[in-house]
């Protein structure tokens, strides 16, 4: 072995002695990606833990903003559309000093900010849009979150949808719950009444329809354990830009 490659192999052995130490590892790790994941995780995470997604003028909206699907046809969610969405709660529980449920109305009441953004799909398309709510980091103070927390779980009234993002994406002031888009309501193409906005990552970490947060410390006791869905079709937990 030549001098250059043993230098490699410690490289990577210091590497991996890092992320470990400061909890580098995204939750699907070794899965199907393996090394790859981890390592493009940890270097956004020591670089880029604090900076902002791109933030466009409004000449930039797009026009109209892009719907992936059409107007949601389940149960649950009908019969909340047919009552204005006026049962339409957002629970906040796991680990949080006080589990609390917010209306919309609730949610509407705390300091609001804007942000035009661009939302990409994994599979190529992309809109921006001003997108209106209120920061996550707000919702989940009012709850109180335990200093142990490390992720937020959070799950759509759409059966089966769910993902989560660590606490520097949660607490990042960017990351919004959304209900409103280009001055008016958010449609409910776009994932109204309410819709989490994670614009430093992929368009489907934006899940639609959101109904849940769960703060943990354990992130393996969700589903498979792999932090969402995303990982069983092929999909990184981690969808940085
Ligand atoms: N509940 C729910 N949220 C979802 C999805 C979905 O199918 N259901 N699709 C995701 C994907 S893959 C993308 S790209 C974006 C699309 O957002 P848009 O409909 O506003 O274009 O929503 C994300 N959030
Ligand atoms: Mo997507």
């Amino acid at each position: 072995m030549g001098i250059g490659a043993a230098a490699g192999v410690s490289g990577l052995a210091v590497a991996d002695r890092i992320v470990r130490r400061y909890g580098l590892i995204p939750p699907d790790h070794g899965g199907l990606y393996g090394p790859g994941e981890t390592l493009t995780y940890a270097a956004q995470r020591l670089l880029t833990r604090h900076s902002m997604a791109r933030e466009f003028p409004r000449s930039a909206i797009s026009n109209p903003p892009f719907a992936n699907g059409g107007a949601p046809k389940f149960t649950a969610f009908l019969r909340l559309q047919a009552g204005g969405f006026a049962d339409w709660r957002l629970a906040v529980d796991g680990m949080v000093a006080h589990p609390v449920s917010f209306s919309l109305d609730d949610l509407k009441g705390l300091p609001m900010r804007s942000q035009i953004t661009h939302l990409a799909c994994e599979e190529g398309w992309s809109y921006i849009a001003e997108w209106i709510g209120v920061p996550l980091s707000s919702v989940l103070e009012a709850a109180g979150v335990l200093p142990q927390a490390k992720y937020v779980v959070y799950q759509s009234l759409e059966p089966e949808i769910w993902d989560s993002v660590d606490m520097a994406d949660a607490l990042h002031p960017q990351t919004l719950v959304t209900f409103g888009m280009n001055g008016g309501e958010l449609p409910v193409g776009n994932g109204g009444p309410l819709r989490l906005r994670v614009p430093r990552q992929l368009g489907y970490k934006s899940v639609k329809y959101l109904s849940r947060l769960t703060v943990t410390d354990d992130i393996t006791k969700f589903g498979k354990g792999l932090g969402s869905v995303s990982p069983e079709y092929g999909y990184a937990w981690y969808a940085g830009m």
